[in-house]
């Protein structure tokens, strides 16, 4: 047997045991590689996905609105954070990654690349995307990547509070005027598909998940976690009046679930490919901040080369 074998051998025996793989430990390429293109994707996610709800902040309705969706939107920012640090450990740069981001190479959550039109969309965004995300995290808090699944523990912690915060505005909605109630139902009907559509393509077209399982770097499958979460968020709609915009949608007492109508995927990959209503703003948006940012980075660089001469010079004297 050639020693590889061996290694890919004992690596996988490591992982069905549930050790965590840790930066040092020997794995195989494409595990590293894998876990590169997801958790940079995740990372870029959550730093794009700041935009959408950024776009409300000078006009919440009040203070307390205001200062909560702060508060969301600045989590994202920390996430994006944990992450970029996570995909640091597999020996990538940070500024490579972001600059994957930055050229339209690397790619991100489909969701983001919707607008956000009217107040109601915050709610909607919190309960149905965050909701999304967390039926999607969850899981990752287990995942094989010791860097990973502790980044999200905390992720996990937060999005929770983001959904509530989330359902929470759709409920005041639905409980004022006919207005309000009429603007929740249309986030609702906005978001409803981009949501589902969030966990990827369907288990026979995607082509990543049946390796990821194997390496327990995905706990389930797309397929999977999306009926998890329509079967828990229709009641969830039901309780506050909301109608789900899809009309094949059925209770299936023998499976105990639900039946939902057909995804559009030719939507979903035309926005993965670049072309849905935002991904240009949102690479726009994206290089502005960066190009803007430079003045920071440089002087913080330059604060590090001359703390470093200053030790090199203490340490010669001493
Ligand atoms: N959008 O083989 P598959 C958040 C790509 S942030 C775009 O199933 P995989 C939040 C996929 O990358 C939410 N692309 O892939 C933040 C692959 O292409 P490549 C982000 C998508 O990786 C702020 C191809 O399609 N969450 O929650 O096994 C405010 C085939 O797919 C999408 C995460 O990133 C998509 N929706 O499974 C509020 C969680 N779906 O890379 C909320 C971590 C698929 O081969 N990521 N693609 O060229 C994951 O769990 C997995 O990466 C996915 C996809 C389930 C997303």
């Amino acid at each position: 047997m050639s020693p590889q074998i061996n290694l890919e051998e004992e690596f996988q025996a490591k992982i069905d045991a549930e050790i965590k793989i840790e930066p040092k430990d020997w794995m195989p390429d494409a595990y590293r590689k894998t876990l590169i293109r997801q958790i940079s994707q995740h990372a870029h996610s959550e730093i794009v996905g700041m935009l959408p709800e950024g776009n409300w902040l000078t006009r919440a309705p009040s203070l307390k609105r205001k200062a909560t969706l702060l508060a969301k939107v600045q989590d994202e920012a920390g996430h994006g954070l944990y992450l970029y640090s996570a995909v640091e450990t597999l020996g990538v740069s940070r500024l490579q990654t972001i600059e994957d981001l930055l050229s339209g190479k690397a790619k991100y959550s489909s969701i983001f690349n919707y607008p956000t039109l009217t107040w109601a969309d915050m709610g909607a965004i919190g309960w149905l995307v965050d909701g999304a995300a967390i039926m999607n995290q969850v899981p990752l808090c287990r995942t094989s990547y010791g860097p990973y699944a502790r980044a999200m523990v905390r992720v996990c912690k937060e999005e929770s509070f983001h959904q509530r915060q989330g359902y929470e505005i759709m409920m005041t909605l639905m409980n004022g005027s006919a207005e309000q109630k009429e603007m929740a139902q249309d986030a609702m009907n906005r978001w409803w598909w981009p949501a589902i559509m969030m966990f990827g393509p369907t288990d026979a077209e995607s082509s990543n998940t049946e390796q990821s399982v194997k390496w327990k770097i995905k706990r389930h499958t797309n397929d999977e976690l999306r009926q998890k979460f329509i079967d828990a968020t229709v009641p969830q709609a039901e309780y506050i009046g909301l109608t789900i915009p899809d009309k094949d949608l059925k209770w299936n007492e023998d499976k105990k679930s639900y039946d939902f109508g057909a995804i559009n995927w030719d939507e979903f990959w035309n926005v993965v490919k670049g072309n849905g209503p935002c991904n240009k703003q949102r690479l726009e948006a994206r290089n502005n901040a960066h190009n803007n940012g430079a003045w920071v980075r440089e002087a913080a660089s330059a604060y590090a080369e001359k703390r470093a001469k200053r030790m090199a010079a203490k340490a010669e004297v001493a």
